[in-house]
């Protein structure tokens, strides 16, 4: 059986919804980065090393990265050549089937699961420079977690940028959840410390916690993170049971340097990719995961409150190939 199909099977597992909102989220890439690949393989007879040089430029041009990129050739070179594949047309899905390999790592699937806790509160700190997508994300999470049936708070923990208590309100009264928060310059620390008493005293299940996204001074942001989980510890032991880097896709390489700064900074124990919809670079997930090592928990498919999906690599790999599967059937 092709890969293609293979990877249909196992994607057929979940609702089609999912699917959809993969294939749709990724249109932008798929029309740039498997656009490129079909007509490379389509202007190639034979695979050589012309072939794998192209293929090269368009990976890193997807934003895959540099050292991904040689990894991932390297390997396709090894498998056309273990596989004796002399067609370019075959090519196509051993990179499929290598961008999942490279993706999951050897590890299991689990990765995207978060920690949450069987009983008692989870807290889920988000962290990332301003603009990225936190509170839009906090928003629909909250959703997710409302719709699974659990009790949700907020804490409005970006008290520095005008607005940004306003904007998680907003986010608090379409969902429906309840926003803990002081007024405007206050301590997020102290935010924190109600929030977490607000959540006790409710015996709420998930406590998402929102921050400012100051980066220009890297001691001052270490410094309040580091305040902020102090006091999150203190409160619960064990926790921040998560803490979720956002990062904004359609940065590119510089969603790169601000992973590396802030996991400096602090623990991050996943990445939430967003605006995946709005880049034609979505092979920034395959450079984040291999390169940084920390997995993508979720990607951000649209502004809208069910466009948050938890991150599938095959699910992934299918949107960025649905063309192909779906002209083989
Ligand atoms: N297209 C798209 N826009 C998004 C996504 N996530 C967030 N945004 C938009 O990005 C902008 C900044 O988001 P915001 O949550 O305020 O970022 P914050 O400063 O990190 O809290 C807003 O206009 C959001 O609607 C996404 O997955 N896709
Ligand atoms: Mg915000």
């Amino acid at each position: 059986m092709s890969f293609f199909k293979k990877l249909k099977e196992k994607i057929s597992k979940q609702t089609d919804t999912v699917t959809e909102k993969f294939k749709q989220g990724l249109t932008k890439t798929r029309d740039n980065f498997s656009g490129k690949v079909n007509d490379l393989v389509a202007r190639y007879r034979k695979v050589d090393e012309d072939f794998f040089e192209e293929l090269e430029e368009i990976l890193i041009g997807a934003d895959v990265g540099f050292d991904t990129v040689m990894e991932l050739i390297d390997e396709l070179k090894m498998e056309v050549k273990r596989k004796n594949i002399q067609d370019p047309q075959e090519v196509q899905a051993v990179i499929s089937e290598k961008l999942v390999d490279i993706y999951q790592g050897g590890t299991t699937e689990a990765t995207s699961e978060l920690n949450i806790q069987e009983s008692g509160l989870t807290v889920i700190l988000f962290v990332g420079v301003n603009g990225v997508g936190k509170t839009t994300t906090i928003g629909k999470l909250g959703h997710k977690f409302k719709s699974e049936g659990k009790t949700v708070l907020m804490a409005a923990g970006d008290t520095f940028r005008a607005g940004a208590i306003e904007q998680l309100e907003v986010w608090g009264e379409r969902v429906g959840v309840e926003v803990i928060k002081q007024g405007a310059g206050s301590d997020p620390a102290a935010v924190m410390y109600d929030a977490i008493q607000a959540a006790k005293a409710r015996k709420a299940d998930i406590l998402l916690c929102d921050t400012a996204g100051r980066l220009q001074n890297k001691v001052n942001l270490m410094k309040e993170l580091e305040k902020v989980k102090r006091v999150i510890e203190r409160e619960i032991p064990g926790a921040p049971h998560e803490v979720l880097l956002v990062l904004d896709a359609t940065t590119g390489q510089n969603a790169m340097i601000q992973a590396k700064t802030f996991k400096e900074a602090t623990d991050v124990s996943g990445i939430v990719l967003t605006k995946l919809d709005g880049t034609a670079k979505g092979g920034i997930v395959l450079a984040i995961r291999n390169e940084l090592n920390i997995p993508v928990k979720f990607v951000g498919l649209g502004e809208k409150m069910d466009d948050l999906q938890k991150f599938d690599a095959e699910q992934y790999v299918y949107g960025l190939f649905a063309n192909q599967v779906e002209e083989e059937e």
